[in-house]
């Protein structure tokens, strides 16, 4: 008998749960106003979370998915991108598109149901979010294979979940990548459950990083919950990426502390000390320990940066309010460039129905 193939999966962290460095820094991680950017972005993107849900809960937006504890791997991977790469995003990572331009109103508009939201001005080229788990992989390779057809240097990334990657999609997106030796990085975001499902009901798969084994590209996992680590190694893939040395899949450990939706009610089927124990490895917590511990932030600094936040969401929300409805109808205008007459038949049948309402 002989070994014919063989695997290792690395895993990284550079912050711990105390918010001690426990190797040495990355370079830009030794430039205080990055990690102070790094942490104001995580504290808007929790601020701007509590209050979608606050509006949900009172009947201003139809639904919502918070991305509550998982912070650090949104706005890490979010400042690891650069402006030309796109970004296939499912339906938690706002605190990316943040970071990408894409002003907070937007993502309230998407969630109130106005398909405007989605507009992406500030980052044009980005997909919609993708409320289908896992098609908008296979999206991604795709983007990531017009990138390389055109010898544009750019590199596609798709985040799903650790549910996602149980999905066909997601195979067939990782295999035609590692084949076609396309610049793409996969980024799933471990968050230990799909809705009810949880992570060891998913996968018999040791790490959902060696899932990239089997198609012929490095996978690895990192701490999802340190900001410094995802941005790093975020940033080493897409480079490499866009160099030609094709995709990477990148296994973001975290935790989703918040119901899957505003959908669901998670005490349900999981307990309380599981999510106590979680809360212990906040990423907002840990990287705001490391700046005092160096000097480089402080209580009153965080107080303001506090009333910062609740300010500019308080000016989104009040942006998102009043924006004026769009008609029913405009429901099919976003769907092909030229409507088929079954569907513009459709829509003229709401329009009438609609003004007779009215
Ligand atoms: C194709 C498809 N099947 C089922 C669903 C219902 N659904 C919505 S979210 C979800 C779980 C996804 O879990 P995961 O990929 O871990 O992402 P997370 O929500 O944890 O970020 C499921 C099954 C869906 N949206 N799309
Ligand atoms: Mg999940």
């Amino acid at each position: 008998m002989e070994t014919v193939a063989s695997f290792e999966i690395h895993y990284r962290q550079y912050l711990n749960a105390e918010g001690r460095a426990v190797d040495e820094l990355p370079e830009f991680a030794k430039d205080a106003d990055v990690l102070q950017r790094f942490y104001r972005d995580m504290v808007l993107t929790r601020t701007f979370d509590k209050r979608a849900i606050a509006l949900q809960r009172t009947g201003r937006l139809g639904t919502y998915a918070s991305s509550l504890g998982q912070e650090a791997t949104y706005t890490g991977l979010g400042h690891a991108m650069q402006p030309r790469d796109v970004l296939a995003p499912s339906y938690r990572e706002h605190g990316t598109c943040f970071v990408r331009g894409v002003p907070m109103s937007d993502i309230l508009l998407y969630w109130g149901g106005d398909e405007r939201g989605m507009a992406f001005e500030k980052a044009k080229d980005d997909f919609p979010v993708s409320v289908p788990i896992a098609t908008h992989v296979l999206h991604a390779a795709g983007a990531a294979y017009a990138f390389k057809y055109r010898k544009e240097p750019r590199v596609a990334v798709a985040v799903c979940g650790d549910g996602g990657t149980s999905k066909g999609d997601f195979y067939e997106s990782i295999n035609v990548a590692g084949v076609w030796v396309l610049p793409c990085v996969f980024m799933v975001v471990n968050n230990q459950w799909a809705i009810s499902v949880p992570r060891a009901k998913q996968s018999r798969s040791e790490t959902l990083a060696q899932k990239a084994v089997a198609a012929g590209i490095p996978g690895e996992q990192v701490d999802g919950n340190d900001v410094i680590v995802v941005k790093d190694r975020v940033e080493v893939a897409l480079t490499k990426a866009r160099q030609g040395g094709g995709p990477t899949l990148i296994e973001a450990l975290t935790y989703r502390r918040h119901d899957h939706t505003t959908a669901d009610d998670a005490s349900r089927y999981r307990s309380r000390q599981e999510l106590e124990s979680e809360k212990k490895k906040d990423p907002i917590e840990r990287l705001k320990h490391y700046l005092i511990a160096e000097g480089a932030w402080g209580e009153d600094q965080d107080r303001q940066l506090s009333r910062e936040c609740e300010g500019e969401v308080d000016a989104a929300v009040d942006q998102y309010l009043n924006t004026e409805p769009r008609a029913p109808e405009t429901m099919f205008d976003n769907l092909y460039e030229s409507l088929p007459t079954l569907y513009q038949n459709q829509r003229e049948e709401l329009q009438a129905k609609w003004k007779r309402h009215e």
